[in-house]
Order: structure tokens, then sequence, then C-alpha cells
């Protein structure tokens, strides 16, 4: 297979001679390329068949122990100005960048095929669908992008049509962490990517191209990508209603996009359409319009169960790719919080040992099609999207943000997710559970300045009639104690059916200086067990740590400097005025 795209044929051209492979492999997508490459990964040991009898085609795959997470600090965004990519990312100059990245690129693919994977970001036959070609030496990414892109030939079809594709080179090299560096050229639509063999280091599809680069494209022809999963939530009068929820990695996205409706709540279901980046187009009928660019999930293991989230259990009983789970003595996946079984291997391959601490990575992964979730949604093939009723953000914050409270409208909704912040966790490296500003929940993945990002989120009030309502929510507020006060998980959709009931007029709140709070009547409380006391500390909103935490966003706001739109700092300057 070749292609009849003379740019993509010159640049796969110039990527050999760069790095020498041994051979060329373009990829196709076909299910007989899959077997090949699956035989070759279990012959190296790179993959390792686990019981076929209790999870038939599922398969484990060990990455380096310097290799388990994104890097966000050797992640760069090159643009020819710093100011373009912000205080918000780490930039480097484009010629210097490409200088120190192609001398790691020199030669580093001997001995090794070199695999040209074609994919499309969203539905083959979707306007809002974007394409891009990734090169790379890995058979783990080939097989990994095959299950969260349209990757193969259709894909490469499009681009021929089309005409443009973003590119991304990929090489595991030598996985040293001192030779590592992720770096994206928004201006040229480009990624390099080399050092780590990891999710969203390596699949370049995902953060470097849906996100970074995507966002990029979305601003220039306007509209949003953004680290949000998408959802259905039908109620019992069969009207359904879709969410678009941001919250920062590893904050349990994945289960609130396929929540299982607790008993408390009948006739209620969740359809889900994404788990991850959603793709927002203002659509013909005035509204903003939602695909998720993926076809995938690319999901973290530990805590899930039949009772955390039994989609999730389901779904992956079967063609899996496990990444650094562990395994039990008759090779059953393994992880902490699965309830049952015990570990005989960790994710290292070691003996299991607790005193190595826990068998799973606590940021193992499963990738799984979408189409294997019980609750897939058929329009997640629909070419125009979903129409978004709402926008959810939220964080992890053990204190100060309350269980869920609505924007007062569009432009405080922008100051709401410009002042998200959230305790880190293990889904990058670095320390985990400090408190950080997470805008949107796009730190890590915004493509160029958050000053002109916000200009940007603001600017929709011109482009759509009827823009979605803004919400913020907190699954993890705790007591005095440490103890979380919201059970979580499935009884979410108890927050969410209030958020649907904003949306349609049909709930009432009170309005306070940070926005529009339900009173505990508002809430449909049945099945919970949670006392009004643990309630009203849920539903709280205390005005000196609001007045610290407004003054502490204008802190952050403020380092944007001149960029700022004035507006988001208005918006600041009420909401600090309210709180007195
Ligand atoms: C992810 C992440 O893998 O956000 O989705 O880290
Ligand atoms: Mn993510």
């Amino acid at each position: 297979m070749t292609t009849t795209n003379a740019a993509l044929r010159d640049w796969v051209a110039r990527a050999a001679t760069l790095t020498r492979p041994d051979q060329i492999h373009w990829c196709d997508g076909s299910q007989a390329e899959h077997d090949r490459l699956l035989e070759l990964m279990l012959e190296r040991g790179e993959l390792i068949a686990l019981n076929q009898a209790t999870h038939p085609g599922c398969y484990l795959h060990r990455s380096h122990p310097s290799d388990v997470a994104r890097v966000e600090h050797l992640t760069f965004v090159c643009t020819r100005s710093r100011d373009e990519a912000g205080p918000n990312n780490n930039w480097m100059d484009p010629l210097e960048a490409n200088r120190r990245i192609d001398a790691l690129f020199d030669g580093c693919m001997r001995g090794r095929t070199m695999y040209v994977v074609p994919y499309c970001m969203g539905p083959l036959a979707s306007p809002f669908s974007r394409c891009g070609v990734e090169i790379t030496d890995s058979p783990y990414v080939v097989l990994n992008m095959r299950i969260m892109t349209r990757m193969g030939e259709a894909a490469l079809r499009r681009i021929e049509r089309d005409g443009s594709f973003v590119r991304g080179l990929h090489s595991i090299g030598d996985l040293d962490p001192e030779r590592r560096l992720i770096m994206h050229f928004p201006e040229e639509l480009s990624i390099k990517s080399i050092g780590s063999g990891y999710g969203g280091n390596a699949l370049l599809g995902k953060k470097c191209h849906a996100l970074r680069i995507a966002s990029w494209q979305a601003r220039d022809e306007g509209w949003l990508a953004e680290h949000m999963l998408i959802v259905g939530v039908e109620n019992p009068q069969g009207e359904t209603h879709y969410l678009a929820c941001a919250f920062p990695s590893a904050c349990g996205k994945t289960n609130l996009a396929m929540l299982v409706p607790p008993a408390s709540l009948p006739g209620w279901k969740v359809w889900t359409l994404g788990d991850d980046i959603a793709w927002l187009h203002p659509g013909p009928d005035g509204r903003l319009r939602a695909i998720n660019p993926e076809s995938g999930f690319f999901g973290v293991v530990p805590g899930t169960n039949q009772k955390t989230n039994r989609n999730a259990y389901e779904m992956i009983r079967h063609d899996t790719i496990y990444t650094n789970v562990g395994i039990t003595a008759d090779r059953q996946p393994w992880w902490e919080g699965l309830g049952e079984g015990k570990p005989a291997q960790d994710w290292q391959g070691r003996p299991y040992d607790a005193a190595n601490g826990p068998a799973a990575h606590p940021n193992s992964r499963f990738t799984v099609a979408a189409k294997q979730n019980p609750s897939y949604s058929p329009l997640s093939e629909a070419s125009d999207g979903v129409p978004i009723s709402a926008i959810l953000f939220g964080g992890r914050r053990c204190k100060v943000a309350p269980l869920v409270y609505e924007a007062r409208d569009w432009r405080h909704g922008v100051l709401v997710g410009a002042g998200m912040a959230s305790e880190t966790t293990a889904a990058a490296v670095g320390k985990v559970g400090v408190v950080r500003r997470d805008p949107m929940a796009m730190k890590p993945f915004c493509g160029y300045n958050f000053a002109d990002y916000w200009s940007h989120w603001l600017s929709f009030e011109g482009r759509a009639r009827q823009l979605p309502k803004v919400f913020h929510v907190n699954w993890f507020r705790q007591d005095d104690d440490g103890r979380f006060l919201w059970p979580g998980f499935g009884d979410n959709l108890h927050v969410l059916r209030w958020v649907i009931d904003r949306c349609t007029g049909r709930a009432g709140a009170r309005e306070t200086a940070i926005g529009f709070l339900p009173e505990p009547r508002d809430l449909d409380m049945q099945g919970l067990e949670i006392g009004p006391t643990a309630l009203k500390q849920l539903l709280d909103v205390d005005p000196a740590a609001w007045r610290a935490e407004m003054d502490d966003i204008a802190r952050y706001l403020g380092e944007f400097g001149d960029r700022l739109p004035p507006a988001l700092t208005e918006q600041q300057r009420r909401t600090r005025t309210a709180l007195g």
C-alpha cells in the first residue's frame, strides 16, 4: 500500500532517511494485519496472552518501569513566538526543537520496522472529523491506534480526498527518560515524540493531535477541542439530554461516561458517546454539537469493579489490551479494587509482594473498542454529532467546591472553567494530591496561550444562539475526618438529574455569590443515605474559603498579563465583590 498524496509520500521518505528503518509497512487496519502484529509481539514477549478461557482476546503489555505516565515536563509547544504558546506551556523555538529532536531520531529505527499509520479522528464521513498519519516503530502503538481511532485504508482514502493531515513522527527510541521529548508544532500541524511507548506520549492521535493540535485548529476554524466526556442521559419519559464534562485526568470521566443508574432512579438510562475528548461545533440549529474523535477507551484500570463501573467491568472481559496490571496464578488480569482473586505477579512481572507496592500500577490502563461498552450510543457514529445541553466542569477537591453549582451565564461559565483546580493524580509523572489550577481540565493539553483560549471560549456568545448551561461539580468533598461525603459513581445521576431539570426549567435553586445551588429540597435524594448535616456540608459555600479561592484565581489569571480577556477579569471581580 502507498498513497497518491505526494506530500505524504515525501514526508514518509524523509522520515525514513532520518530514522533508517529496515522496512516500511503501510498499515491498512485489516484483521490479518492485526493478527500478524499480535503474533509478532507475542513471540517477542512484548505482549503476554492472558487467560483466554476467562478473558478471550485479552493481552497484557508491560511498559518500561520508567515509562508509565504522561510526561508534562518533557512536553513542548513549539510556536515561532513564545507568547503564542503562553505561560501554560513549555515552549521551545521550532528550529531549536527540530534540531534537538531530530538528533534523537537520527538512525533510531535501525533494525526496526517503520509503521505508517493513517487514521481519522471522528466518524469517517463527518465534516467535523480530522485526519492524521502517525509514523511509529512500535507495534504496540499500531494495535492501540487501531482501537482508539478509525485507522487504515479508509482513513488514507479520506486523507487523499481532503488533501490535509496532521503529521506525527514517533519512535520509542531507547526509552531513556533523559532522551524523551514530546514536541508539538501547531503552525505546521505536526508532532514529534521520542523515548516513550506509553499512552498519551505515544498514541499521537489522542492528546497530541485531538487536543493540543486540534485546539489550535479549532481556534482558527471556530470550534472547540476539549478534554471532555460526552454522555446522553435519558429520563423515564424517553427524553435524552447530552452533557459534555471536563475533569482532569483520572478523576472519574470514564465512570461518569458509562454510569449505571442506581435502583433509586428507575427508568433512567445513560448512553456513552466518549470518555475523554469532545470536539464541539456550532451547528446549523444554533446549538453546540459534539463528536467524540476517538473510537475506543484508554481508561484507568484500578478501582474498576462490578459496583463502581459495571459497564467497564463487562467491556474489558474480552478483546482488551491491558497495560501494567498484575496477573493471577492462572493469568487473569488483576488490579487493586477488583474485589476478587489475588495477584501472583505485579505489573513489572515480579512475584507479587505487598512490600513492593500495588500489584497494578496506579496508572495502569485498558485499551478497548467503544462498541464493546454495553451503554455505547449508536449516535457515536453520527456525522453531525449530538446537541449539548450542559457543560460540566469539575475537579477533585476535598474542600471548598460544593457538590454542584450552576454558572450565572456563559461568561460566568468561562470563569468557572478557567478557575478550575484539582488535586493531581497518577496520570502524569509528579507528586500526587497537590492542588493545581487546571482550567477546563486543559492545563496539560491546550496547544496555545490560555488567555487566547479563554477569549475563544468567550467568542461563542457570538457563534451559537443557544449555548449550553455551565455547571461545576465535585464528587470528592470530604468531612473533617477525611471521609467522602458523597457516594459518587451511579449516584452521581442524582446530580445530573438536577442539572438536566435546570436546563429544562423544571428544578429550583438559590442564587449565591458563586452561582446557583440546589436547596436540599431541589435534589432527588431518594435511596441515598445522606443525613441533613452531610447534605448541608455538601452544599456549603464558605465565604472565607471562597474569598481565598477567588483571590487565588485572580493571582493565577494575572500570570497571563495583558492578553487576558477583560470579560474574564470582570467576572472574577463580580464574584469576589459578591463574596464581601
Ligand atoms: C488520559 C489522561 O489518559 O488524561 O486520558 O491522562
Ligand atoms: Mn484524559
